[in-house]
């Protein structure tokens, strides 16, 4: 089955919490803080693999969970890091962030790797915390949490060369001919139902070709298979543009060219300015003086020279290809989907949200999950430093604006307690 795109889950590895512990031996009954720092959380790294050609690994599987970050212990340890997870997924996949629907990535070449989501840092042990002033603090840190994210996987083949046309003109059968591929070959329009990849050698050098299944008119408002799967030729450099020059199908040739045209300039002005080469295929159904004619014909209403070949009888393939090759070595190859500038892992730090019910004010946000992190408060000192923490942010302020009076509820995260001024 080809599956070229598909909605995924992923989330980083919660950093570990900082441990909070007192050095005790036979000797020392109060020794000083030895709390070590928890460990980071794996990242979530996504790799193009050339061995894979669809998304169809993720049909079952699209939950991906970095390990978490272990935590910190006695006698300054710090906790292991969580193991990261590489997803690997076929050369050509563009990562979409599902929430602004924005690029993240495009994992073109095979190996690339990008890390999607980073683990959260390990918190700091109570050891951390020791200063001059403050010989034995009763806190340590929790570890960073991080937030399950959604992103969507596409694939857009990457080909050097793209194989178009209306069904049934012989496209797959050309694939089959030039290359290692054995795409289904049959005698009726719709056989080929998602891309098939093949690569070519000529001379020496090598080539990627796609086919993908054909087009018809309306395509662009969902006949047939509709434009789909153009999306997998949108990055080739060049395509041949497939006429079945016999008109077996009863269809006119040159309206068949300017059909298929006009469908691709629907999709994309992007890919109706690729580069063609135009393949008058089925040549051997027809005599040649009419061969003749029809290519004379179309040359002089186009100024285009069309290719006629016979994939069955192999005739005026090598010629093609030859064209190909020639014609590629003039073409860059297609850049990156552009990634707009925006920082997907960014870890949310500063939004405050107030939430009032009656007489409850609840606070959450980015900047107090950070903040709450660092707050244990069996300890009373704690207790004490997040209340001024909380003026200092200017929390005090905006509940008070929101209409905070003596005796109200303040919930944040766990804590709960009495505002009394
Ligand atoms: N006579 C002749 N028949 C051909 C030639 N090439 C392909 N055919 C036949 O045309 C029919 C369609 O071939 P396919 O290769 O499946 O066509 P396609 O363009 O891939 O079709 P879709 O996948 O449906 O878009 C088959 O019966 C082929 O045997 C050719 O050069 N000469
Ligand atoms: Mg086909």
């Amino acid at each position: 089955m080809f599956l070229d795109r598909v909605k995924i889950k992923i989330k980083a590895g919660d950093g570990g919490d900082g441990s909070l512990s007192f050095l005790r031996t036979k000797l020392t009954m109060k020794g000083g803080p030895d709390g070590g720092d928890g460990g980071k959380g794996g990242d979530i790294v996504f790799r193009a693999n050339e061995g894979m050609n669809t998304l169809y690994n993720f049909r079952f599987k699209k939950k991906f969970h970095a390990e978490n970050g272990e935590a910190g212990s006695r006698q300054l340890k710090t906790g292991a890091s969580g193991k990261d997870v590489v997803i690997d997924v076929p050369c050509g996949t563009v990562l979409i962030d599902a929430e602004t629907n924005k690029v993240i990535a495009d994992l073109n070449e095979n190996g690339k790797t990008f890390v999607a989501l980073r683990g959260g840092n390990g918190g700091h042990g109570n050891a951390y915390y020791k200063t001059s002033i403050k010989q034995a603090p009763a806190f340590s840190q929790q570890g960073m949490k991080t937030k399950e994210r959604e992103v969507i996987l596409e694939l857009k083949t990457i080909a050097d060369v793209g194989l178009v046309g209306y069904p049934n003109v012989g496209k797959s059968t050309l694939l089959s001919v030039i290359s290692n591929a054995n795409p289904k070959i049959a005698n009726y329009p719709f056989t080929t139902l998602y891309p098939n990849l093949g690569v070519v050698e000529v001379r020496g050098q090598t080539f990627v070709v796609a086919d993908i299944p054909g087009l018809i008119e309306g395509a662009s408002e969902g006949q047939g298979l509709g434009h789909y799967f153009l999306k997998h030729v949108e990055r080739v450099r060049l395509i041949l543009h497939l006429v079945d020059v016999s008109q077996s199908e009863g269809r006119d040739y040159m309206a068949d060219y300017e059909t298929i045209n006009s469908e691709l300039a629907k999709y994309s002005q992007e890919l109706a300015k690729t580069p063609q080469l135009v393949v008058f295929s089925k040549s051997d159904e027809i005599d040649e003086e009419l061969l003749k004619k029809r290519i004379s014909d179309f040359e002089k209403k186009y100024h285009i020279r069309p290719i006629a070949i016979s994939s069955i009888l192999h005739e005026g393939v090598d010629e093609l290809l030859l064209k190909t090759l020639e014609k590629l070595s003039t073409l860059p190859k297609k850049p990156p989907v552009q990634v707009e500038k925006f920082d997907f892992d960014k870890t949310d730090l500063e939004s405050v949200v107030i939430q009032k019910n009656g007489g409850v004010f609840e606070v959450s946000g980015g900047k107090i999950d950070n903040f709450v992190r660092g707050v244990f408060l069996d300890d009373p000192r704690s207790f004490a430093y997040f209340q001024n923490r909380l003026q200092e942010m200017g929390i005090i302020e905006m509940l008070k604006n929101q209409g905070l009076k003596n005796g109200d509820t303040v919930k944040i995260k766990d804590i709960e307690f009495e505002w009394i001024e």
